[in-house]
This record gives structure tokens, sequence and C-alpha cells, in this order.
């Protein structure tokens, strides 16, 4: 059975890459390279190990090839996606769920297992003829840890194998060292970019498919560039981890992992957070003074009854869009140093050097970027100005370059005990700057749920349309969102000391349609929280929670920021705006019943109750309480 494939994979393989697979003595693996090596049909495939040839050469194939080139400093590549594949797709991302199981599963997007299954096998036969091909192991999550999820990646992009050596820890010695037992354990990435344009980007477009087998975890992923959709152990493994979390009861969330530091008390306490794309969530993970585990994926477990986490990653697939040196000073003076980058669908200058929006920097008035030669003014087919470069314009880098890495939670095998959680959402007139839930489950239905946000351009199709973004991981939840929903819930009551909630709201507009406060001042929520935890500040009730003193804030911003926070701004930002909950509790509801027809009564009951209390403060107190008149 396992020597099936071994003559042909001889032709296709070195012998050193036939040996390296073959020694992980693993019948699986055998079987997925195999399979695909024949239905693909690859010129070549090049099997890595954890070795730091491998990834050069990876590095090096992946300019070779063309689909990244070196910039002025040259450990620098430029990657550009094709003017189509500029995000995720979300349409063609599917499920595919067994005839029987389809009902159910029907607010996800989901295929019929069997379709499926024939179309991604049709789209993809003889897809990678005369390209070279790419096998690698990697770790979700540290190695050799209880987080440890192995996954491994067939591609025939040496742009997405040369941005997972950067992002993912390389695992080929954990495949080696497993157990007999834990053999046919990982996850199984696929993935084409498909024929290739004389840019190097993906021609069909069309034929793009990103389809999801949760049962026997692997993904299958053709005609796309876009890390999203096609980096297996991104969105994808994420998917699978979400799926597998719900069976096995633990967590895999869109978050990220940081210490907040407080250096007077010598404290350090580490929180998570949910942001919706473009809420803010990068940049609370790095807000100066304090330290960054990770800025996208983390998994939950329980360890000796612990809330614990990781970061799932290694590296940071960060939006480059208003990077600076004002704003993000930690970012902006990495993507200037002569490091391994991949900047992708940036302007590249005349100078060769990379420009974007928001860079605070004067862009050249021509150079190429994801439409191809670009001068300003120029339009594309559809008679709109293609900008400098695209919004979802990214760049790819190692987390452990930054200054404000947290070495400790970083590699930590057990992960980091997790004190507060942060959801945070983005909404111009209703939610406060910062407020605590009394306990876990009402962080749950209350903060995390009921998340909303404006969409982005990091994914297709409109931009600025207010969408219900429950915990920030609508696009990944595998299973029903009441089930995911109850399971969140559930595990954090099952730990001991489950971490406190908190939700943010970083862009209340003030009367006049402009900000409130500085891009900063979440520094001082987080302080406020951070404070919470350990018994320091009293707290005013709202109908929804628990909300700082004025008295506290001011000396919080001014100790952090050196900024005078007024008490107009405060009791403008934290006064509770009635009818405005109840209609965001209306829409969470509403799009619980619509995303989950199955979804369990014990929630609506709990949002109904909630509504019913706002009500009843509303009739007591007015539609609009100023902070510190509501008495519970
Ligand atoms: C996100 O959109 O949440 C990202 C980028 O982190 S992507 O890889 O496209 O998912
Ligand atoms: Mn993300």
């Amino acid at each position: 059975m396992t020597e099936k494939y071994d003559t042909l994979l001889k032709t296709k393989m070195s012998k050193a890459s036939f040996e390296k697979l073959t020694a992980l003595k693993n019948p699986k693996v055998m079987e997925f390279v195999g399979f695909f090596a024949e239905h693909c049909d690859p010129a070549s495939i090049y099997v890595c190990d954890d070795s730091a040839e491998d990834t050069k050469y990876v590095r090096d194939q992946a300019v070779a090839q063309g689909e990244e080139e070196i910039l002025a400093h040259p450990e620098q590549t430029i990657h550009w996606d094709g003017y189509g594949d500029q995000g995720r797709d979300k349409n063609n991302t599917r499920f595919m769920v067994a005839k029987e199981n389809l009902a159910n599963m029907k607010a996800l997007n989901s295929i019929d297992y069997d379709k499926g299954y024939a179309e991604i096998l049709e789209i993809s036969k003889g897809i990678m003829k005369g390209k070279d091909a790419v096998v690698q192991f990697f770790s979700e999550g540290p190695t050799e840890s209880p987080f440890t999820i192995p996954c491994i990646q067939f591609t025939d992009s040496w742009y997405v194998a040369h941005s997972e050596f950067i992002l993912y820890r390389s695992a080929y010695t954990h495949f080696f060292k497993m157990p007999d037992a834990e053999k046919d354990k990982f996850y199984r990435f696929i993935h084409s970019a498909g024929e290739l344009d004389d840019r190097n980007c993906t021609v069909h477009v069309d034929k793009r498919r990103i389809y999801m087998d949760t049962q026997n975890n692997i993904v299958y992923s053709m005609n796309n560039q876009y890390a999203g959709n096609s980096i297996g152990l991104k969105k994808h493994a994420m998917r699978l981890a979400i799926n597998q979390s719900g069976k096995e009861g633990w967590l895999c969330e869109h978050m990220f992992v940081m210490a907040a530091i407080d250096e007077k008390k010598k404290r350090k306490t580490y929180f998570c957070g949910a942001y919706p794309s473009a809420c803010g969530k990068t940049s609370t993970a790095m807000i100066p003074g304090e330290k960054i585990v990770g800025d996208d994926i983390a998994y939950f477990r329980s360890i000796n009854g612990e809330f614990r986490a990781v970061n799932v990653e290694f590296g940071m697939f960060g939006i480059i869009k208003d990077v600076n040196a004002k704003d993000d000073p930690v970012i902006f003076e990495n993507l200037m140093k002569n490091q391994e980058i991949i900047f992708s669908n940036v302007l590249i200058g005349p100078d060769n050097k990379p420009y974007w929006l928001g860079m605070g920097v004067e862009p050249p008035a021509e150079g190429r970027n994801h439409f191809g030669p670009w001068k300003k003014g120029v339009k594309d087919a559809k008679g709109k100005e293609v900008g400098i470069a695209h919004g979802n314009a990214r760049y790819t880098m190692r987390l452990d370059y930054l200054d404000n890495i947290d070495k400790e939670g970083f590699e930590a095998k057990l992960g980091v005990k997790v004190e507060g959680i942060l959801y945070g959402g983005r909404d111009s007139d209703t939610t406060v700057p910062v407020e605590e839930s009394p306990n876990w489950r009402d962080g749950i239905l209350l903060k995390a749920a009921t998340l909303e946000s404006e969409t982005t351009s990091a994914t297709l199709g409109a931009e600025g349309v207010r969408e219900p973004s429950p915990m920030a991981n609508l696009d990944f939840v595998s299973y029903p969102l009441g089930a995911y929903t109850i399971n969140n819930i559930k595990f954090g009551e099952s730990v001991e000391n489950p971490p406190r909630i908190f939700s943010n709201n970083y862009f209340m507009k003030g009367p006049d349609g402009d900000f409130m406060t500085s891009k900063l001042a979440k520094k001082a929520w987080l302080h406020w929280a951070e404070g919470r935890i350990h018994g320091e500040y009293q707290a005013l009730h709202t109908p929804t929670g628990m909300i700082p003193l004025y008295k506290d804030l001011k000396e919080l911003f001014k100790t952090h920021l050196n900024e005078d926070f007024s008490e107009e701004t405060y009791a403008y930002l934290f006064t509770f705006h009635c009818t405005k909950w109840i209609q965001k509790l209306e829409r969470t509801k509403a799009f619980y019943a619509k995303m989950d027809p199955e979804a369990p009564k014990e929630l609506f009951d709990y949002w109904d109750e909630a509504i019913a209390k706002i009500q009843a403060a509303k009739d007591k107190y007015g539609d609009e309480i100023k902070p510190g008149d509501y008495k519970g």
C-alpha cells in the first residue's frame, strides 16, 4: 500500500527529497503526497525538512520562478496577487458536507460532499503540469506541545511556501518523532496557484475554489495566490481547528495574544483580543510599552485547570495600510530594515522600494503595483481609478524581529495563562470604549456574540457595510454558530478562573463626527482592564456591565499618555444608549436566528432578558443614561 506511489514519486523527486519523505515512515503522508503527485502532476516535487538550507532554497525558488522579486533592500521581496485576487474569496470557500448533514450546515457556505469533491478533483487534475511543487511540514502552535497540530502543505506556489516558512514553525522533526498511534493525526493542505500570467499571477480566478473537508482534515485550494486563500496553515487550518475544538471542548479563536505590562508594579498580564478586520486588533496587540505574543490566531486549552493560550503562528501577515512612523513605529521601523519581508500588493517605485497607502511618505507618481505598470490617475477595466496600492496590501514578517515581542510567551510550550479577553467592535454611536462583563457567560453573550463592524478591504466585495461579527470569527466558524457559542461558554466555565471579559470600541464619534480620543487612548482602556483584573479600580454599573470612574481614567490618561482626559469627553463616551443597545441585541438575535435556525433557545432567552433589563432602565432613567446614574 505505502509503496503504491513510490515509482511515480521517484520520477518526480530527487533522491534526497524521496528519502526525506520515506524517512518519516508515515503511510498517510506517502498516500497524500503520492495521490496529488499523480493527480496534479507537477514536473517535480521538492520535500523540505527544518533545515536553514531548505528555508533558503524555498525563498530562492520564489524569486527564481518569478513569484517574488528582490527589492532595494535585498532581503526584502515583493509578490503580487492578481488584480481580482486581493482578498479572501468567501463565495468560493465552501465546506464539503455529507448530504444528510447539509440541512443543519446551511448557514455555512457548504456544498454536497460528493459534488464538491468531484468538482475540485476536476479543477485540480493536471493543474501543476510543468510546474515545480514543494512539500513542507509545519506545526500550528509550538511543536511537541499539548497545543500542537501538525500540518503538511503541498503547493506549486513558492511564494506560498516562502510565506509559510516565515509564518509557521517548521515541523519535519516533529513528524519524524510522531509515535505510531499519532501518525495519522495531521491536517493536509493541497494548493495550486494554477496557470500563471506574464506577471506570475493566477489566470483562472473564475475557477478559484477553496473546499474544506472537516471530516478528514484536508483542504483543497485551487487557482489563487492571495495568502488568505492559499496558505493552508492560516485560515484553512483555523476552520479545521475550530471544528475539531468544537468536538473536543477547547477553543480556536481569531485573536491576538499580548502581555500588558505594568512596569511600576512589576506585573505582566496576558490578554487575548478579537476584533473584526480593521477594528484595531493589530494596533492593540502592538500598543507601545506592552508586549506581543501573536496577532491573529490563538488556541485556548485548559491545562491543569488553567485557561491557557498559544499564538498558533510564528510570523505576521499584517495589513500595511496606515503603517507609518507615527502610528505604528515598531512595525514601520522593521519594514524599513534590510531583513526578510515579503511585501504584497504595494507599489514598487522606480527606486525599487515599497510604497503604500497611509505610509506617511510621498509616493512616487509611477511604478508597479497589483494592477501592473501604474501611473497616477490610471483606471482599471471598470473605469475605477487605481490607487497607489491595494487597501489589503500586506507584509509577511517573522514576529521575533519585533523588539516588543514577549519571548517567554512566544516560546512557551504550555502557552500563557490568560487573564483578560477583549472583544472590540467598530461603531460610532452605541458601545462605550471599555466595559467589563460581570462574568464569563455575560461576556460571551453580551460582548463577544454582539460584536459588529463595518466591512473592510480585507474581504472581496463592498466596503463600509455594517455587519454582525460574533467573536470576530464568523468567517471561520465551521460548525453551527449556536453550538460554537455554547462551546465558548462551556469552555470558560470549565476552568477555575476564566479570564475577565471586556468590550472595546475605539470608534465612537463625537457630535461633529470626529473620533473623540487619540489613537493611543486604547492604552488607557487596556490599563483600566489590567487594573481591574488585579482588583484596583472601582467601577460603575450599566445595564450591560461595568465601566470606569472618571477619576481613574483621568489618571490613566495622564500616566500612560500624558494627556488630559476631560470629564465632558468621559460623560459623552460612557453614556449608555438604551434604544441603540436594544436595537443591537435585536440585530444579534435576528442574525443568530438567520445563521443557525437550530441555535439553542437559551441564547435567545438570555438576550430577551438583557433587552428587558435595558428597557426597564430606559423607563426609569431615560434613553441616555449618564455614567453613575444607573443603580442596577
Ligand atoms: C483576516 O482577514 O482576518 C486576516 C487576513 O488575518 S487573511 O489571511 O486574509 O485571513
Ligand atoms: Mn485574521
